[in-house]
């Protein structure tokens, strides 16, 4: 069965997996959102049917049945119809539900599925002379080889992050989700270090969220707290000007952020700090900021109106996908296992 995660369920499964479609909703992958749409069955493990990740709730997943299995009885029902609840913890559960199951193919569905993957290649990535905030979170990935805990703020960032880093490991994404939590980011990446001290941990920011905490570089700094720091910095209020530009006819109001000098911040609390603004200095970068021992802060200056796409515009199904409206796209898609299709 093919899996898709929630922006939370991301590390579940290991997104390398050729059964795994990334995360589904507002912001999810374009094949992840067809597959649920089509399905006939999906089980829903532990997740709440968030307005992000269903789209328009009576259109959710209209051709399927809906199996909710969740520790919370409250949950069930709450947002969509579900036609077989199962309370529990989902070890047990799944244990349960696996020894009444006949392994079965589909393998004309999954063929749909690959077929979707490769006509709507959500996680490519333009060839631009520009840098693009995907790019970044792509390279934090191939360096780090998707061993680090990323840790996000709120807006484009958090999406950005979510789909153009391969995760596979659970909890290897941290972030505030819908509390959309501005400001969650360096505090929480601080605290994924301490409680992890032997990962790799990247916080990846906005240039708007980092400002609300950004008193937090002097805890990283006193304590030593080796937190690796990369500011997707578009000089603006990313995903708000988005929705101006998308829904309210480019009146930007209030999110344009004239900003500090970040690298001068850095300093002034005490940890290196480097701007980066073209593609060819990337990777050198970040190899510099994981090679020094304390906490390192990199200044990304990215192209300042790149939008997240594929969007699914609010109140609209899964299937109304908005897609990237420039079509010149490098394929790049990660490395998968087939060994266990
Ligand atoms: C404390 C707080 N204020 C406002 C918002 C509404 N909001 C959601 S995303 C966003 C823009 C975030 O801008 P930035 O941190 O620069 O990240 P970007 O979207 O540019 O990546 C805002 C203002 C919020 N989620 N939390």
């Amino acid at each position: 069965m093919p899996v898709v995660t929630t922006l939370l369920g991301i590390g579940c499964f290991p997104e390398s997996h050729i059964l795994s479609l990334g995360m589904l909703g507002m912001h999810g992958t374009a094949y992840a959102n067809m597959a649920v749409d089509g399905a006939d069955l999906v089980i829903a493990i532990g997740m709440r049917f968030d307005d992000r990740a269903t789209g328009k709730v009576i259109g959710f997943a209209p051709q399927a049945r809906i199996i909710h299995i969740d520790i919370d009885p409250a949950e069930i029902g709450k947002n969509v119809r579900v036609d077989v609840p199962i309370v529990g913890d989902v070890k047990n559960v799944l244990h349960a539900l696996n020894e009444q199951i006949v392994s079965q193919t589909h393998v004309d569905w999954i063929e749909q599925i690959e077929d979707w993957r490769r006509e709507h290649p959500s996680t490519a990535i333009r060839e631009t002379e520009g840098l693009l905030p995907q790019y970044v979170v792509s390279k934090i990935y191939e360096v780090t080889q998707g061993d680090a805990i990323v840790v996000t703020g709120v807006g484009q960032n958090q999406m950005w992050a979510a789909r153009y880093f391969g995760y596979h490991k659970p909890n290897s994404l941290i972030s505030s989700g819908g509390l959309g939590t501005m400001g969650f980011e360096l505090p929480a990446a601080i605290g994924a270090k301490v409680g992890c001290p032997d990962e790799t941990v990247w916080c990846v920011a906005g240039d708007g969220g980092i400002q609300m905490t950004i008193q937090e570089l002097a805890t990283a700094v006193q304590d030593n707290i080796a937190v690796k720091i990369a500011i997707l910095n578009n000089g603006y209020l990313g995903m708000v000007r988005q929705w101006q530009e998308l829904f309210y006819g480019r009146r930007y109001v209030a999110t344009r952020l004239s900003g500090p000098d970040f690298v001068k911040i850095a300093e002034a609390y005490g940890l290196p700090g480097i701007r980066v603004s073209d593609k060819l200095q990337v990777v050198s970068a970040i190899e510099k900021a994981m090679a020094h021992e304390g906490p390192f802060l990199i200044d990304f200056v990215v192209e300042p109106e790149e939008n997240v796409y594929p969007m699914v515009m609010p109140g609209a199904t899964l299937a109304e996908i908005i897609e990237e409206p420039r079509r010149e796209l490098e394929v790049k898609v990660g490395p998968r296992d087939t060994s266990n299709v």
